[in-house]
């Protein structure tokens, strides 16, 4: 919608001396970005969470395509029996990478875009609540992320996504490749910690009035709990790999067990966070599917205080749970028992929520959209990724799945049939807002079908294959053990879901440039992210809505007239929108440097063998980047917008 007569007053004087007050040229080293600077700068430079969304999301579809090439690797080398496609070292390298890359670096960052962009919106802010912050989180993660990526060049990891130890100590991994992946897990590691304070501050404090806690989408809300678990369960991970980096680098032993350490001491750490981790991935697709099944059933959600707080408590106890990836340890009879029970019970509050969304769809008026499909696809793959779950919940079967191809189904099914497939939902759903423009349809349902197609054959038969006595991670198998044909189709079928994920990922970019624009609405939706322009001005909301009902825009149009509001009163001083600032990308180019120093330390990165210096310089451009940045304020200038 035109802007008409808004007026941008940079700088306006009056009512907030402190960022209006002109800046002393010590904390101008380089000069803030303004209004108008080029497209480039505006990007590097941006605070606006939709931008940090766009770029998450971009970065996570171009990893997932990085991701998704190594698994096809995988999936080919598997293709026959006594293949050498690859060597085993280097099937041992991409399926580490492979997982690693689409946890961290697709998935979390995936559910990142849609925090940043959507969450916002739904609760009526302008922004987060550390504008800054969030671009350091953004600018981080793609540290991380290209660090880890980096090593391809040198040594890439081969220790599996969860690095056990003593196998990724310098004993059995005497490379460098365990230390790209300690220290860019680190970097990730800040990264999600610093976006998850900074959604949790946003969602308590800047929330439109009148938008109660029971009032607020099952997005945000998954965002929420998302963001707890984070903060809680990174801790463990990173004093897993700083003790991992002393074993291999300061002569500490902590998985040592010649010198008294405990090899088992990294399996705990590793899975009290890797448990939380899973749910940090799921909990989110969760929340897109609760928004996206009652907007295309043309009903409220069911059981919205249900799906609420069976969430909240799968969050619980996720964290009661870690010990069932080590049933096969022998931690005892008691131990073994209680975390089976434990980890039983989690059924109850996921099937709460299945039942639930069941109850949505129960006598709706269904509209078979492409997101829709994405997450009636989700309802059911994710539901037969839950029972192999509970099937190795009990501790005899598992003794017969673990480290066999039945979990390697399992987790699949969870993650892309679950994770994969409700972002794609969001995408659809979610595109026109961010993009103004809608998805292709009728591409959309067939790109749905080859992935839902392929993936099926991809994963099913990895079940079977499984229970035949196939072991995951082995790079090769005899041709007489019954697993040669199986193995065929599945590889067959991962193609086919390439395929169908490339075909998707090329009409993001198609609809980006080229798509159909469309109005502010177009899927008759509830929540209050369309209650503004598409895709929204900078300040997201000309005036801030008021909040009388718990779905909004729905009530607005359908609901009883003492549920309906309209927007609240302008801002007598107009619309304080924080300036650019190129301390957050600084500082995480210093953090990256430290880690790529540390990774390189006493060998020679492209001729330079003083790496270590390389370690004193990012630290010095990362502390010096956090000074300015917390003395050069937010600053801004005021914006006098009379719609949205
Ligand atoms: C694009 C389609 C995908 C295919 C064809 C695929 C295929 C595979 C295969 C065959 C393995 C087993 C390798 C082995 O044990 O020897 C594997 C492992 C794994 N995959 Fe995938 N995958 C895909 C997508 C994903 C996604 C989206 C995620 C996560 C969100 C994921 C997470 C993992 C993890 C964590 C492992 C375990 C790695 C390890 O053992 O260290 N995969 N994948
Ligand atoms: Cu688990």
């Amino acid at each position: 919608m035109a802007n008409g007569t808004t007026t941008t007053i940079p700088h306006d004087s009056g009512h907030d001396a402190e960022h209006d007050k002109p800046q002393r040229s010590f904390f101008r080293l380089v000069q803030r970005p303004q209004q108008g600077c080029h497209p480039v700068i505006d990007w590097l430079t941006t605070v606006d969470h939709k931008k940090i969304g766009i770029m998450y999301g971009a970065f996570a579809l171009l990893f997932l395509l990085v991701g998704g090439v190594e698994a096809l690797m995988i999936r080919a080398q598997l293709f026959l029996p006594e293949n050498d496609f690859v060597t085993a070292r280097l099937y041992n390298q991409l399926f580490t990478m492979h997982g690693t890359t689409m946890i961290f670096l697709a998935v979390m960052p995936l559910n990142a875009a849609f925090f940043n962009y959507m969450m916002i919106l739904q609760i009526g802010a302008r922004d987060v609540a550390f504008p800054r912050l969030n671009a350091f989180s953004l600018w981080s993660f793609v540290a991380g992320a290209v660090l880890i990526n980096l090593s391809w060049f040198w040594e890439a990891f081969h220790g599996g996504w969860f690095g056990y130890a003593p196998l990724s100590t310098k004993d059995y991994n005497p490379g460098m490749g365990a230390d790209f992946w300690i220290l860019s897990l680190q970097i990730l590691g800040v990264a999600s910690l610093a976006a998850s304070f900074n959604f949790i501050t946003t969602i308590l404090n800047m929330r439109a009035p009148g938008l109660k806690m029971m009032r607020m989408p099952v997005f945000t809300w998954m965002t929420l709990i998302t963001s707890f678990l984070i903060i809680l369960a990174f801790p463990a991970i990173t004093i897993a790999l700083v003790e991992l980096m002393f074993d291999r680098h300061f002569g500490t032993h902590f998985f040592d067990a010649t010198f008294g350490g405990k090899p088992i001491l990294w399996q705990h750490l590793f899975w009290i966070f890797g448990h939380p981790e899973v749910y940090i991935l799921i909990l989110p697709a969760m929340g897109i599917v609760s928004e996206v099944l009652p907007t295309f059933s043309r009903k409220p959600l069911f059981g919205y205080p249900l799906i609420v707080m069976s969430g909240a408590f799968i969050g619980f106890l996720g964290f009661a749970v870690w010990s069932h990836h080590m049933f096969t340890v022998g931690l005892g009879v008691v131990a073994t028992t209680a975390f089976s029970l434990m980890t039983m019970l989690i059924a109850i509050p996921t099937g709460v929520k299945i039942f639930n969304w069941i109850g949505t769809l129960w006598g709706g008026k269904i509209h078979f959209t492409t997101p829709m499909l994405y997450s009636l696809g989700f309802i059911w793959m994710f539901m037969m990724g839950g029972f192999t779950g509970i099937m190795h919940s009990s501790v005899p079967v598992d003794h017969q799945q673990q480290d066999s191809y039945f979990v390697v189904a399992h987790f699949h099914y969870v993650l892309i049939g679950g994770a994969l497939f409700a972002l794609f939902s969001g995408i659809y759903y979610w595109m026109p807002k961010m993009s103004g423009k809608l998805m292709n349809e009728t591409w959309g349902k067939i790109s749905f079908w080859i992935m839902f197609f392929g993936f099926n054959l991809a994963f099913f038969p990895m079940h079977l294959l499984g229970m035949a006595g196939m072991p995951r991670r082995t790079h090769t198998y005899l041709g007489d053990m019954g697993w040669n044909e199986w193995n065929m189709w599945s590889t067959a079928g991962a193609m086919i879901l390439g395929v169908g994920i490339g075909s998707a990922v090329v009409q993001v970019v198609y609809t980006w440039a080229k798509g159909k624009k469309c109005g502010m609405d177009p899927w008759d939706a509830r929540t209050l992210e369309w209650a503004t322009a598409n895709p929204p001005k900078d300040y997201n909301f000309a005036r801030i809505p008021e909040i009388n009902a718990r779905d909004q825009v729905w009530a607005n149009k359908y609901g009883k007239p003492e549920e309906k509001s309209g927007p609240g009163e302008p801002e007598p001083h107009g619309i304080h929108m924080p300036d650019r600032s190129w301390y957050p990308m600084s500082a995480s180019f210093g953090l990256f440097m430290v880690g790529l120093g540390m990774v390189f330390h006493k060998q020679n990165f492209l001729g330079w063998d003083h790496t270590l210096e390389m370690v004193y310089i990012g630290g010095g451009i990362l502390l010096l980047s956090i000074y300015l940045w917390a003395l050069e304020g937010p600053r801004g200038y005021h914006v006098h917008p009379e719609e949205d």
